[in-house]
């Protein structure tokens, strides 16, 4: 075989490897684009193949200002129908308006699309911040993993695009301003049983559809749970804590506020999606009697409670809210409600026997209360304390590219860190 001979062999495997490569990705991308992307990214020795790098390598001449959130060769179609170009979102598509949230990784902005004037909750998070601890970065590319599972769900917060800058990762998410749940729970300190089963019911059933996938949300806390505009649940954040980190990097044993703790995870102790359910029992208990069940403004004590202490339910609750309630907060997850057929056991409770759960997927049910809201812009239920702040003007701008190691260690640890809805989306 002459040289000339072998370099066409070489070739022509080569251009069959990516054929072969290439019609698996057109199948795939059928099957869903997004999870096929994170696959390839999330994989180190399929990135690391040259085919697979030419592939999905972006546009040498960008912008150097700000490192493209879509791998153009990976714009395949877009939910406008225009050119790749086109649909490539960055940082400064969007007006940045108000501070809605901060937590130690970074802030959540309302922001307007420039070209479209749609709303969104922008969650802008600093790298170097998270680098700090690997065990964040890890929650940072859960948390981009979980909701790049191409998650659609009435009561999950919707993801439309992620995208990295050198210093920071942007998350372009769902806006919804009807306030935190228990912003109206404190204002009201009890939830009638009807108005507690209905986002019982929805947060049930946005759990149930994450563990279908097989995803544990572990972390359902209060300011984790929102009311949109017109009263239906809305849970965010897989994976950011909003407080309990120290941006220094110290440790700090949990996230967040510790009342929903299941005792297992309190014990650090294998945990699976049973403490879903144990946390969704601490959210009933709460709107159902005011306090997180075992509660105590003693830490420790609260801790031991937790884990020891005998649950005690007063009479002013139904029996079969009572009895949701025993089986919710069971210590032992092998004895807790939903532990041989997750949400099925929870559907079929009594306490939500009047819940009619097609309708409540399809959003049917009327909520019990629809949160005073004149339009996308009105931050009354949101905490004054972010809304009153500055909106830093570096947001919309490019991130300074300056080739420092650190720069580039921090772009490599959030490996395709982009994003490009599915194209049967719409552009919101
Ligand atoms: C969407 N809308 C308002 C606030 C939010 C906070 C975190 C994540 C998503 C959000």
């Amino acid at each position: 075989m002459s040289v000339t001979d072998t370099t066409c062999d070489l070739t022509y495997s080569k251009m069959r490897g990516l054929v072969t490569f290439l019609t698996a990705f057109i199948k795939e991308r059928k099957m869903g684009l997004n999870d096929f992307i994170q696959k390839l990214v999330a994989n180190p020795h399929i990135c690391q193949h040259s085919d697979v790098q030419v592939f999905i390598k972006t546009d040498e001449n960008q912008n150097e200002d700000e490192e493209s959130c879509i791998p153009r060769s990976l714009c395949l179609g877009s939910t406008r129908g225009s050119l790749a170009e086109e649909t490539q979102v960055k940082p400064s598509d969007f007006d940045y308006l108000k501070i809605i949230g901060k937590g130690s990784f970074g802030k959540v902005l309302l922001a307007k699309h420039k070209e479209t004037s749609k709303y969104y909750a922008v969650k802008v998070l600093q790298k170097k911040i998270i680098l700090k601890k690997k065990r964040y970065q890890k929650h940072i590319m859960a948390e981009r993993s979980v909701l790049l599972k191409n998650l659609k769900h009435p009561f999950l917060v919707g993801l439309h695009y992620s995208f990295q800058t050198a210093e920071k990762l942007y998350f372009v998410l769902d806006y919804v301003n009807g306030g935190e749940l228990f912003y109206h729970l404190q204002r009201e300190r009890v939830f009638l049983e009807p108005r507690a089963r209905f986002y019982a019911a929805e947060i049930a059933s946005a759990l149930g559809y994450l563990h279908s996938l097989h995803i544990v949300y572990r972390d359902l806390k209060p300011e984790n749970i929102l009311l949109d505009s017109r009263g239906h649940i809305v849970l965010t954040d897989f994976g950011l804590c909003k407080e309990g980190v120290d941006p220094n990097g110290t440790t700090s044993t949990f996230c967040g506020t510790p009342e929903y703790l299941a005792p297992e995870v309190l014990q650090k102790q294998a945990y699976d999606r049973t403490v879903d359910w144990w946390c969704l029992g601490s959210v009933l208990y709460e709107m159902l009697y005011g306090l997180p069940p075992f509660y105590s403004r003693n830490t420790a004590e609260m801790y031991n409670n937790i884990l020891h202490k005998p649950l005690v339910l007063k009479p002013n609750v139904s029996n079969a809210g009572r009895s949701l309630l025993e089986g919710l907060l069971q210590k032992d997850r092998k004895l807790r409600l939903g532990a041989k057929d997750d949400f099925q056991e929870l559907k079929f409770h009594a306490f939500f026997s009047p819940i009619h759960w097609d309708d409540l997927m399809a959003k049917k049910i009327t909520p019990p209360f629809v949160p005073a809201v004149m339009g996308p812009t009105d931050l009354r239920h949101f905490d004054p304390e972010f809304t009153q702040q500055p909106v830093p003007s570096s947001l919309g701008n490019s991130d300074n590219m300056l080739a420092s190691n650190s720069v580039r260690e921090a772009a490599e640890a959030f490996p395709g860190f982009s994003y490009m809805p599915p194209a049967d989306d719409t552009f919101l």
